[in-house]
């Protein structure tokens, strides 16, 4: 259920940019022969010509949707280009798709606080560059205006097509301006300067909406698309609301919004302004009452996170039809396979941006035989992650095997398996300074290789059998014998200790003389790590899979992310929540900056010296100019 958030005192400039069909352009940039035309991306299948995911704006010209398979695609618009997405193990491989959506986030995070919130669509928060250009800059001739930002739509204003671009630049000039839209004003061209800088980096085009708040800002991002941006003054955000259906919010697209049509009549989030708080939350709560009063006046307290990364890996797969796993053999067998993919990809995570994922979740939707409409779910679970191909694998098949026993309740019935994934959730920074250790200790042939195994288990790999490997203080990792599994906290208590005498003999053993001071760094970031993963309340005194709260969490998580676990058959990436960036800016070594993957970097070098004043004289090409009309 939706909560409300305390509001910031000062008003707020927040972007939220959104790819043009995402898939589509990344495949266009690798065959510009495909520019300009009708093309889709198809999700790998070979029924009815596989289901589209992304189809071009000249595609959606003809009237191919995103809901239709390719073979009627064809029908529809029999000159259009099919893109097959890559495949890798037999399922879709969007590391493809994910890198691209990089490439856009390393140059929107150079304005402001940045948070990645889907694999193309991310959030900014531009009111410090927008304070800092009304002070340095300020918009005061119109005809200076950047021709993208003069393109912008505005909402209130009038869009008659001829007068348009000359209203728009008198507004985000407009010397009587209240301070909250001449910042919006600054906020739009900053945002339009970030698209032209998209395109000519990447050749990607994007839509934006700009607002006061993030829940706005997100509304409107889509409302012109493809390469344009909405803006929303403060003045035109009620008439904007009156008319917005409720199933237009996301989290009103589910139960609650039906409950609001049902039960209230309420059709718009406007029709929400005749109900007292009061009303509202004797409905539905305290929270969501008050959550679903702001929203109905525009008002949304949530900021913008401070993430460039995704805050979990999900691996699935669905079997849909003929194709459904009927027995362990064959589940283990893809099982196995996400899993691989899984650990590859918290590996190079690790590898990359000194991650740790501490959470790891089955998902499955099953049937019993006979029994298709049956509405029981099969219950997620979740354990505690531990690094290894090999382990995952088993861990994952121990929770499908729980999982599977849970939903069977003790019935001795045949079942089908339609979809299956896995997930590697909460994760968290190595804390800094640690990342530079980390390599120094795995040795440079390590590099691609599992860095932080279980302390009680043989290395997987042969080679890495003469490396030390620096885990964090982490007792889940430290298999109990028999004996203490038996006693739960005799188990923590027992296997933290063991561990840290492990750990301790493996450092001491292998670092040179004259290392202590790395020692005392490492069991401080070390003690740091165990203080944060208790109070996540991940350090579990009960050995063995727990379903709980972790994986509803998660699915929650699932639910609610944007793009992750989008695509049927996907290897989604959510972004993270709570685990921001736990830098102090003094404390940053240099050379651990150097470390760092490429967007990281720069938004780090930027705190340490600060870009260059933004040329807001500056006009540049425009981004429908950039590229030949579309046709349609
Ligand atoms: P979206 O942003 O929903 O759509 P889009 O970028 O293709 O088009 P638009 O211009 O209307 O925003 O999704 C981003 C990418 O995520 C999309 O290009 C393909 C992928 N995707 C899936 O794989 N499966 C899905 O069901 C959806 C909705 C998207």
């Amino acid at each position: 259920m939706p909560v409300a958030r305390p509001e910031p005192q000062e008003p707020r400039v927040i972007a939220h940019v959104d790819m043009d069909c995402f898939y589509v352009q990344v495949e266009q940039r690798r065959n510009p022969a495909l520019r300009g035309q009708p093309t889709a991306v198809v999700q790998y299948n070979d029924w009815k010509g596989g289901g589209l995911i992304a189809v071009s704006y000249e595609a959606r010209g003809f009237g191919v949707k995103r809901s239709m398979r390719g073979d009627e695609a064809k029908r529809v618009c029999p000159g259009i280009n099919l893109v097959q997405v890559p495949v890798a193990r037999g399922k879709a491989d969007l590391n493809l798709y994910r890198s691209a959506g990089s490439e856009v986030v390393a140059i929107l995070a150079s304005k402001g606080k940045c948070e990645r919130a889907s694999i193309d669509e991310v959030y900014l928060d531009l009111t410090d560059a927008a304070k800092e250009m009304l002070l340095q800059a300020p918009p005061d001739s119109p005809e200076e205006i950047l021709i993208e930002a003069a393109k912008s739509n505005i909402l209130g204003l009038p869009s008659d097509a001829s007068e348009k671009e000359k209203i728009v630049r008198a507004w985000l000039c407009r010397p009587d301006a209240d301070s909250e839209d001449k910042l919006l004003a600054c906020g739009a061209i900053i945002v339009a300067q970030l698209r032209v800088r998209v395109l000519e980096e990447t050749q990607f085009t994007c839509s934006a909406g700009i607002a006061h708040n993030k829940m706005l800002a997100k509304l409107v991002s889509g409302m012109h698309k493809p390469a344009q941006q909405t803006v929303v003054p403060s003045s035109s955000v009620q008439d904007f609301l009156a008319s917005l259906p409720v199933k237009k919010m996301k989290q009103l697209g589910g139960k609650l919004g039906s409950s609001l049509q049902d039960d209230l009549g309420v059709e718009t989030i406007g029709d929400l302004l005749s109900f007292t708080e009061e009303k509202l939350q004797e409905q539905y709560g305290v929270n969501t009452g008050t959550w679903l009063w702001k929203i109905a006046r525009g008002i949304s307290g949530e900021e913008v996170e401070d993430r460039l990364l995704p805050k979990s890996h999900g691996c699935g797969k669905t079997f849909p039809g003929p194709k459904a796993l009927k027995n362990s053999a064959s589940v283990k067998g893809w099982l196995d396979q996400l899993c691989e993919e899984l650990s590859e990809r918290i590996q190079s995570d690790l590898n990359q941006n000194k991650r740790i994922a501490q959470t790891l979740t089955l998902h499955a939707r099953v049937s019993k035989e006979n029994e298709r409409d049956s509405v029981k779910k099969f219950p997620s679970k979740s354990c505690p992650l531990r690094y290894g191909t090999w382990k995952i694998q088993e861990d994952a098949m121990k929770l499908f095997e729980s999982g599977l026993h849970d939903f069977l309740e003790y019935q001795n019935t045949g079942w089908s398996i339609t979809s299956l994934s896995v997930t590697a959730s909460k994760i968290f920074d190595i804390p800094s300074g640690t990342s530079s250790i980390l390599r120094y200790v795995k040795g440079p042939s390590s590099a691609s290789s599992p860095a932080i195994p279980d302390s009680s288990s043989v290395p997987e790999d042969p080679s890495l059998d003469n490396n030390v490997y620096v885990t964090p203080s982490n007792e889940e990792q430290c298999e109990p014998s028999t004996s203490e599994k038996e006693d739960g906290k005799k188990y923590s208590a027992i296997s933290a200790k063991q561990c840290s005498a492990n750990e301790a003999k493996r450092i001491s053993k292998k670092f040179p003389e004259g290392t202590s001071s790395i020692l005392k760094f490492l069991s401080r970031g070390q003690s740091a790590l165990h203080e944060k993963r208790k109070s996540d309340g991940l350090i579990c005194s009960h050995p063995g899979l727990e379903s709980s709260l972790e994986a509803s969490r998660a699915e929650e998580h699932n639910a609610s992310a944007q793009g992750a676990d989008r695509s049927s058959t996907n290897c989604g990436a959510e972004p993270s929540g709570s685990n921001a960036w736990m830098f102090n800016v003094e404390d940053i070594d240099p050379a651990v900056v150097e470390e760092l993957p490429p967007e990281i970097r720069r938004e780090i070098q930027g705190w340490i010296r600060p870009p260059k004043q933004p040329n807001t004289k500056r006009r540049g090409s425009t981004i429908s100019s950039y590229f030949p009309p579309a046709r349609s």
